[in-house]
This record gives structure tokens, C-alpha cells and sequence, in this order.
């Protein structure tokens, strides 16, 4: 008979696990007391200590990011309360009884909604991720992210619920000239981007509900501009207006920030669109593999700013040959993706690493081949493979071990 290691592993650990069950149901007793009680709005269970990132010294705690737990996640859904934050003048306390967003500049008929009146539009619910365009910027660096968290934690993915923007824009009547809107926020720092028409004539929405509830005060509460598979930067949170113009207005967040600094020194700017991209969440930097060798699931988290992910391909063996994982259903364009792929572990140093193809055809590289492409003054949009290292001992590290 031919011998298959691999799977003589699973099945003992399969029998282990069986002992495992049996054991611990002859151990555990059930509750004598009754629980505790019924409760309007649920909380997870006190054990669970998965949380978001935040820089610990900041002196201007307003205008950070804090990171997603991406290695502590399941599935594709981030609890909102996971979301990660990225605010540059604090989260504003806005009522929505009284805020309002304005659609004037090159428009037959200017025009007020209130939350109220967006609610009267045929609503749309769409899964899309949100990422920071500085997500990764760690990666430039010969410093690396050595957790998910670190590396990859400016990104989160939500089910968000609110009306096409071009909607509104067709009550509003644009005139022929305009071809950008200028969309601002209702924080202190009126943060504003100059968005080409195309763009909100597409898929772009404002949303007032996250994952079945009304979107959280870091998301925009009330409102935000939802533009998918844009840089995080340009979905205007607690949106105010939409301004349609001829000409983009420079702002600040598309001039001083938010562009890529070329290796000749010129600067592209409005660089919307966040390319194809994964990162392994299990076995991800900081955890450790216990229990020997063996049998382990690899999974991790895809997506692209450019449409759906078509494919996964993990490599074992410092990107000398590549797998297919597994993609779990239903895959969304221009949200998260759950991959999987079942792994032996011979328990001797092994470099893992993913990458993630698009329908566009896009394969992502290695940060070395993203640095010759790009030199290495970019700051922004870093979707380089990203490569963890597992010890002889289990841990897994960010960097190779000399
Ligand atoms: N009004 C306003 N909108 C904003 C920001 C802000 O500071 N003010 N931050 C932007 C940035 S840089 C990012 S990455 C995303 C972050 O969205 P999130 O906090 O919901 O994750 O919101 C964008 N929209
Ligand atoms: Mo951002």
C-alpha cells in the first residue's frame, strides 16, 4: 500500500480529538444557577478579548488610526466594533434629527436631504471593504508589521445599507460642465476630495447602516460617502456636501497627503483605486503553532479595490512553487474574501505566503518587485506579499531568523 504521511497525520489527530471530546464532556458539568438575564443591546461574552489597535502615546489621540485584529477574525464580517479608525480631527457628535447634507455648484437645482429624506430612496445593502491607502506603509520599511494587526489592520469589511449616490445627483440635475464633485465631511477638519463624476455615477453610495444597525459614530454616523474600492481617504465620513465642479479643488488631502512620490521626484496624484491583496491571518506574526507537527488550516483574508478575487495561492516553500487555497462562497466584488488551505506542518522552519489574483487580471508581487516598480519613496498603497516565518519552535515571526 502507498504510504501518505500527510494523511496518516490527519487521521490520528482526528482520533486525538475524538479523546479530546469524550474527556472534556465526562468533565464538564452543567450550570447549577440560572444566567443572567435578558438584555436589550448584547455584548460578547467577557472572555473574548479581541480588540482594535491604538497607538498607545499618541499626544493628538484625534487624528490617529486605530487597527482591525485581522489574525482574531472570522470569516469576512468586521464587528463594527472592530472597525478600525482613521480620523484626522476626532470623531464629531452629530445628531441626526438636524444634520443634513447639501448638493450644489453645477447643478440645475440645489438640493438639502436630511436622514429622514435619504430614507424615502430605494436603499441598497452591499458588502464592501474600506482600507487606508497607508495601509502597509510598515512594509516599505525594513521594520515590517509583526502582527496582521500591524501590517494589515487598516482595512475592515462591513455589510453597509444607503442609497446610490447618483440618485441623488440625478434629482439634482447636473449641468454638462461638472465632471468632479468635492465631497466634505462635518468634522472640525472638513476633510474634502475631489471625486470624478464617473466615479459617483458608478457604484458609489451614502450609507447611514453598517452590518444592520445604524453605521457607528467612527464610521460617519449619520452619513458617509461610500466609494468601493477607493482609498480610504476619499469615503468622506459624516458627509455635508457634495459640490459638483468642472476641476478637481486641490485640497489639502489630495495635494500635501494622499499622493505617491515617484522615483523621479513628480508626485501621481489621484491614485484612487486600491489593487488586488491578501495577508495569512492563522498562522499569522505572534502567534504560535503548539502541539508539534501536524495538521493545520492556513486561511487568510483577500480582496481588490478593482473587483472580485478569482484566486488565492499559498507557497510553503519561499514562493518556489504555489497552491490554490480554497475561496469561500459568495465571493463580492471589492470585499473580503475568507481563504483556506489545508497544511501539514513538518515542523521545521517554514516561510509562508499568499498571493491574490482579481478579474482584472492582477496578480500581486513581492515587495521587492513593488519597490523596482515604484521606487522607494512611495508611502501609500503598499499591496506587496507578505511573507511570514515559522520557527522550528512554532512562533511565528515577521522576519527570517539568522
Ligand atoms: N470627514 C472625514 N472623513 C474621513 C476621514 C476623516 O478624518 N474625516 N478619514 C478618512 C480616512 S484617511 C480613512 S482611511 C477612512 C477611514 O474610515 P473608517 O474610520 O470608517 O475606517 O475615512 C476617511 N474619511
Ligand atoms: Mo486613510
Amino acid at each position: 500500500m502507498k504510504k501518505d504521511p500527510s494523511r496518516r497525520k490527519l487521521l490520528s489527530m482526528g482520533a486525538g480529538l475524538a479523546a479530546l471530546t469524550a474527556c472534556t464532556a465526562e468533565k464538564q458539568e452543567a450550570p447549577s444557577q440560572v444566567g443572567k438575564a435578558l438584555s436589550p443591546y448584547g455584548e460578547r461574552s467577557s472572555r473574548e478579548t479581541a480588540k482594535r489597535l491604538v497607538p498607545a502615546d499618541s499626544k493628538t489621540p484625534s487624528t490617529g488610526g486605530s487597527r482591525t485584529p485581522l489574525q482574531e477574525s472570522y470569516g469576512t464580517i468586521t464587528p463594527s466594533s472592530l472597525h478600525f479608525e482613521r480620523h484626522h480631527s476626532g470623531v464629531p457628535d452629530l445628531d441626526p434629527a438636524t444634520h443634513e447634507l447639501l448638493i450644489h455648484g453645477l447643478v440645475e437645482q440645489p438640493l438639502v436631504y436630511s436622514l429622514a429624506d435619504l430614507k424615502r430612496f430605494p436603499a441598497t445593502t452591499r458588502v464592501h471593504f474600506v482600507e487606508c491607502s497607508g495601509n502597509g506603509t510598515s512594509e516599505y520599511t525594513a521594520a515590517l508589521g509583526p502582527t496582521a494587526q500591524v501590517s494589515h489592520g487598516l482595512a475592515s469589511c462591513s455589510e453597509w445599507t444607503g442609497v446610490p449616490v447618483k440618485l441623488l445627483l440625478a434629482e439634482a440635475k447636473l449641468k454638462p460642465e461638472a465632471k468632479w464633485v468635492i465631497a466634505e465631511g462635518g468634522d472640525a477638519c472638513k476633510l474634502a476630495r475631489s471625486i470624478p463624476l464617473a466615479k459617483l455615477m458608478d457604484d458609489a453610495m451614502i450609507v447611514y447602516a453598517q452590518n444592520g444597525e445604524a453605521i457607528r459614530p467612527e464610521q460617519g454616523y449619520p452619513m458617509r460617502l461610500l466609494l468601493p474600492g477607493f482609498e480610504g481617504n476619499t469615503n468622506v465620513k459624516w458627509i455635508r456636501r457634495l459640490h459638483a465642479t468642472a476641476e478637481p479643488a486641490q485640497t489639502t488631502h489630495e495635494t500635501a497627503y494622499y499622493t505617491d512620490l515617484m522615483p523621479d521626484g513628480k508626485a501621481r496624484q489621484f491614485s484612487f483605486d486600491l489593487e488586488g491583496k491578501s495577508v495569512i491571518t492563522h498562522p499569522s506574526g505572534g502567534q504560535k503553532l503548539t502541539g508539534g507537527a501536524g495538521a493545520f488550516e492556513i486561511t487568510g483574508l483577500a480582496w481588490s479595490g478593482r473587483g472580485k478575487i478569482t484566486r488565492v495561492e499559498v507557497s510553503s516553500d519561499g514562493g518556489k512553487t504555489w497552491k490554490d487555497a480554497e475561496l469561500n462562497q459568495p465571493i463580492h466584488s471589492k470585499a473580503f474574501v475568507r481563504f483556506r488551505m489545508p497544511w501539514n506542518w513538518d515542523g521545521g522552519a517554514v516561510t509562508l505566503q499568499s498571493r491574490a489574483t482579481d478579474d482584472s487580471g492582477y496578480t500581486q508581487v513581492s515587495q521587492d518587485e513593488l519597490a523596482a516598480a515604484r521606487g522607494r519613496n512611495y508611502r501609500y498603497h503598499n499591496n506587496g506579499i507578505k511573507v511570514w516565518y515559522i520557527q522550528p519552535d512554532g512562533s511565528v515571526t515577521h522576519a527570517a531568523q539568522v
